[in-house]
C-alpha cells in the first residue's frame, strides 16, 4: 500500500487547537477516546464524569442511541441536498419541531452551523429588517460588557470579553455596550436570580440618548451569561431591557446558545424568564452537540418584513452551504425526541434545588469567594492568585481531570453544566470531588 503521508500518530504538532494552551496541552495531553451517557473514557482507560456536557452542548448525555441511529440512517439515505433554492423535508420537519417548543410568538427558523454563525446571522437580520421597513439608519448594535457571542467579527464586536477582542483590530464600528450585571458585593452566594441590578438595564436609556434611538438596530444579550463565568440576570432586569427596547423600536436578541434546549429547566430562557425577544440565537443543544448546527429563531414580524417585492427574488442575501444539512437536521429531530421522551427539561427543573444545595455546600472551602446556580448550571468563583489571574482555576481544572471529573474554567471561575441526565449520586460525586480539589489547591 502506497503511503503518501508519513504515519505519525503521536505527533500533536499539526493540529493548532482552539481556545487551548497548545504548548501546555501538547506536553501533557488530555485525550478522550470514547463517551457514553455521563462519562468519557480517556486514552489511558480512565472514566471521567462529564460536569460540563461537553462544552455546554451534550444536554442528553453522550452517544445516545436514537441520535446515533438517526445520523447513520440519514447519512445512507440523503447525505446532502443543496441549501439554496432547493429543499428536503427533514429540515422543514425540524423547523416545525423547534417552533413547537419555542416561546409563543416565535415562528421562524433560519439555520446556521454554529453559535457564532447564529449571532452573525441575527445581527445582519436586525440591520436588514430595519432597512426593509424603511429605517435604514438603524445600524447600531448594542451588546454588553462580559458578553460572549462567539468568535466572528460581529460577535466579538458586540461581545465584551477583552481577551477575545483586543488582538483583532478595530472590529465593527457603531457598537456600544451595556454594563455587565456582576455585583459580587451585593449578590454573592445567590441561588437563582440575584436581587440587585435590575437598574443596570436603565443604562440603555443613556445609550439611546447618546446615539438617538433612530440609529439603533438591536440589543443582544445572553439571558444568562455563560462563558464569562455564569452571571444570572438580576430580578426584573430582562423585563426592563424588553420594555426599553420596545419603547424605542429596537430589536431585542437573546443569545440562547447555552440557555436553549433545557439548561435552565425550560426549553428556552425566554420561557424561563417569561420575556419574549424578537430573535433568539441557538446552537449546541439543538443537535446534542453531535453534529454542528445552529439556528436563529424569529418572530413573524421580523420574518414578514422581508417578504416583499417580486416573488422570484431572494428576500435575504444570507445563508450557508450547510444550512439545514440533512444529517444535522436528522440529528436535531432525534435530539428533540430524546429530550421529550425522557422529560429532560423537566428533569433539569426538578434537580435544580438538589444541584444548588450541593454546589452551595462548597461555601467556606479555601479560595471560594462566590457560588451561584440556576437550572443545571453552576459556578464557583475563586480568589485569583495575586499577580497570576486564571492560574488557580486552571490548576483546579487539571486536578479535577486527574480525579475523574470534567469542569470548565474561565478566568478564576469554575463553571459547570452537566448533561440533564445526571443523577443525584453523580451530582454528589461531581461536587464531592470538586470539594476535594478545592481543599488541595495552593
Ligand atoms: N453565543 C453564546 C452565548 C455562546 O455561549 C457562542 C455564541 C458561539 O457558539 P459556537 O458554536 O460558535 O462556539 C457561544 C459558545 C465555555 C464555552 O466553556 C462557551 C462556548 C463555547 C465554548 C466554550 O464557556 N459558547
Amino acid at each position: 500500500m502506497a503511503l503518501d503521508r508519513k504515519p505519525s500518530p503521536n505527533d500533536l504538532n499539526a493540529f493548532w487547537m482552539p481556545f487551548t494552551a497548545n504548548r501546555q496541552f501538547k506536553k501533557n495531553p488530555r485525550m478522550f477516546v470514547a463517551a457514553k451517557d455521563m462519562h468519557y473514557t480517556t486514552a489511558d482507560g480512565r472514566q471521567v464524569l462529564d460536569g460540563t456536557a461537553g462544552l455546554w452542548c451534550c444536554n442528553a448525555g453522550h452517544c445516545r442511541p436514537k441520535i446515533t441511529e438517526a445520523i447513520q440512517k440519514q447519512a445512507a439515505e440523503l447525505d446532502y441536498a443543496p441549501a439554496f433554492q432547493m429543499g428536503h423535508p427533514i429540515a422543514f420537519e425540524l423547523a416545525n419541531r423547534i417552533i413547537d417548543i419555542a416561546p409563543k410568538g416565535i415562528e421562524h427558523v433560519f439555520y446556521t452551523n454554529s453559535g457564532s454563525e447564529s449571532v452573525e446571522t441575527a445581527l445582519k437580520m436586525a440591520i436588514a429588517y430595519h432597512r426593509a421597513r424603511g429605517e435604514g439608519a438603524r445600524t447600531r448594535l448594542i451588546g454588553r460588557e462580559r458578553g460572549y457571542h462567539g468568535v466572528n467579527f460581529g460577535g466579538i464586536s458586540v461581545g465584551g470579553i477583552v481577551g477575545n477582542r483586543k488582538m483583532f483590530g478595530s472590529l465593527l464600528t457603531g457598537v456600544d455596550h451595556l454594563p455587565h450585571t456582576h455585583l459580587p458585593q451585593l449578590n454573592a452566594y445567590t441561588k437563582g436570580q440575584p436581587e440587585h441590578g435590575a437598574n443596570l438595564a436603565d443604562d440603555l436609556e443613556r445609550i439611546v440618548a447618546l446615539h438617538g434611538a433612530e440609529t439603533i438596530a438591536a440589543v443582544i444579550v445572553e439571558p444568562m451569561a455563560g462563558s464569562t463565568g455564569v452571571l444570572m440576570p438580576p430580578k426584573g432586569y430582562l423585563e426592563k431591557l424588553r420594555a426599553i427596547t420596545k419603547k424605542h423600536g429596537i430589536l431585542l436578541i437573546f443569545d440562547e446558545v447555552i440557555t436553549g434546549f433545557g439548561r435552565l429547566g425550560s426549553a428556552f430562557a425566554a420561557q424561563h424568564f417569561d420575556v419574549l425577544p424578537d430573535m433568539m440565537t441557538t446552537a449546541k443543544g439543538l443537535t446534542n452537540g453531535v453534529i454542528p448546527m445552529g439556528a436563529v429563531l424569529t418572530t413573524a414580524e421580523v420574518h414578514d418584513a422581508f417578504m416583499n417585492g417580486p416573488e422570484h427574488m431572494i428576500e435575504l442575501f444570507h445563508g450557508y452551504t450547510y444550512s439545514g444539512n440533512p444529517i444535522a437536521s436528522a440529528a436535531g429531530i432525534a435530539t428533540l425526541d430524546t429530550y421529550k421522551e425522557e422529560g429532560l427539561f423537566e428533569r433539569a427543573a426538578e434537580l435544580e434545588t438538589y444541584w444548588g444545595d450541593a454546589l452551595h455546600s462548597l461555601k467556606g472551602l479555601p479560595h471560594v469567594i462566590d457560588i451561584r446556580n440556576m437550572g443545571l448550571i453552576g459556578a464557583v468563583e475563586l480568589e485569583p492568585i495575586a499577580g497570576e489571574p486564571t492560574k488557580r482555576a486552571f490548576s483546579a481544572f487539571l486536578a479535577a481531570y486527574e480525579k475523574g471529573i470534567l469542569i470548565r474554567t474561565t478566568g478564576d471561575i469554575i463553571a459547570m453544566s452537566p448533561p440533564l441526565i445526571i443523577s443525584k449520586s453523580e451530582i454528589d460525586e461531581l461536587i464531592g470531588k470538586l470539594g476535594d480539589v478545592l481543599k488541595s489547591l495552593a
